[in-house]
């Protein structure tokens, strides 16, 4: 591969990078450390730490209540929430994900012994294309996950009317959907249940942890006795369980972090605005947008890579880099080709001609609370001139 090199008014050869310190994607948002601070000294003086304790029934209620659901089942982490959840739904045979997510989605299936079945996306939305999901049912197969990828809903009422007409069950990983809408209604209201991650990299984040939210009240206690190795009461197991528990700690950060989240769902829009505004001008760039007349969270600044782009992603994934700027490729190259899954289904790709030419796309740049407003400009500008020194 030809690789380039940032040119000379931004990095003479061998000069040292733009950035002294790393830019990360996902470096997390931190609410007051003060309160932090004060509600550890409450949990240690309290000496409850977890199962249950009232820092997560605290946090469960306001979670619920911010996302207008009746439950929220808070657990350790978005990974052991979807798994629950695909087990308190009964989920077996096969079900049918988007290839184009986290790993965590496929893997969450694949370690509950279901066959995780991948359905192609749509080029503009990255979300699930319902026409590819009705092409991937079979007999075997008993439910459909939608991702509701970058916070930008699934196309949500075509999935239902999928799961209705075949008797499907539907659930969504709404793990970058914290805070956001679709068509006006909260994330949480939608399918038998919704699965949030609140892991360090995410907009919001309690350390490590995860919920599901729903207002199926039958779902909702079956999954509490699950996260809690089946426990009702002292010494009596009426339910097969896991360790699903998110600790007092977590749900600590969680309250903390939630009185700030207008603020940094604010820090993030601006950022994204200022990055779609210089990028998208650019031959062969678009960033994608949010549909401002939804809830968005803009955690993710995700830009595409054109054919007619002077210079490919994984040039420009490299030149970032090189100036300590650690964009990433987020989902290349698809759950499909992660060894697991490529070594199960060889041909699976064949299916997935837009998750393949996503994957090859996309590059996620960095934003949130750990980066200014200058530095955003800064890595704009070595973009534009990566992208304008070539063509
Ligand atoms: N479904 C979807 C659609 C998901 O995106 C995820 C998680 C899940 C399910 C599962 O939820 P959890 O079980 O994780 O709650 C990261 C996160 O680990 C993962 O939670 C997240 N998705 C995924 C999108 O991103 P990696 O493999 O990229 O992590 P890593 O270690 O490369 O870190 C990402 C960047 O963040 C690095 O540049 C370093 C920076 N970072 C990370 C941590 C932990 C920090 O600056 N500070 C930190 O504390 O997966």
């Amino acid at each position: 591969m030809k690789s380039i090199r940032v040119p000379s008014d931004l990095a003479i050869n061998g000069a040292p990078p733009a950035f002294e310190q790393p830019l990360h994607v996902g470096r997390p948002n931190i609410g007051s450390r003060e309160s932090f601070l004060k509600y550890v000294e409450e949990i240690l003086g309290r000496r409850w730490l977890s199962n249950n304790g009232p820092m997560v029934q605290e946090f469960e209620k306001r979670i619920a209540d911010y996302h207008g659901v009746k439950h929220c089942v808070a657990m350790c982490n978005g990974t052991i929430a979807l798994e629950i959840a695909i087990r308190a739904l009964n989920l077996e045979g096969e079900v049918i994900v988007p290839s184009y997510t986290f790993i965590a989605t496929a893997h969450a299936l694949h370690w509950q012994q279901v066959t995780p079945v991948f359905a192609d996306i749509d080029l503009l939305s990255h979300n699930l294309d319902p026409a590819a999901v009705r092409r991937m049912i079979t007999p075997r197969t008993t439910g459909i996950i939608g991702v509701h990828l970058w916070g930008r809903g699934a196309q949500v009422d075509e999935l239902q009317a999928i799961a209705d007409e075949h008797g499907l069950k539907l659930l969504f990983d709404a793990a970058h959907a914290f805070g956001c809408s679709y068509k006006g209604k909260m994330i949480g209201n939608f399918g038998a249940c919704e699965v949030l991650s609140f892991h360090a990299t995410k907009f919001f984040n309690t350390f490590e942890g995860g919920a599901v939210l729903t207002s199926d009240d039958d779902l909702a206690k079956t999954m509490r006795l699950m996260r809690n190795f089946g426990f009702s009461g002292y010494d009596n197991v009426i339910h097969p369980g896991t360790n699903g528990k998110m600790i007092e700690i977590a749900a600590a950060m969680g309250l903390v972090n939630l009185e700030s989240v207008d603020s940094i769902v604010e820090v993030n829009r601006c950022n994204h605005q200022t990055y779609r505004e210089a990028l998208s001008v650019l031959q062969g760039i678009s960033v994608l947008d949010y549909d401002e007349n939804e809830h968005n969270n803009y955690q993710y600044v995700v830009m595409e890579v054109g054919e007619d782009c002077p210079v490919t992603r994984d040039q420009l994934i490299q030149a970032l880099h090189s100036e300590n700027i650690l964009a990433r490729k987020y989902f290349w190259p698809g759950c499909h080709n992660m060894k697991p899954y490529r070594e199960l289904y060889p041909s699976a790709g064949l299916q997935l001609p837009n998750t393949q030419k996503v994957a090859d796309r996309v590059v996620v740049l960095p934003t949130g609370t750990a980066i200014t407003v200058d530095e955003v400009g800064v890595v704009t500008s070595i973009i534009r001139v990566l992208i304008e020194g070539s063509a």
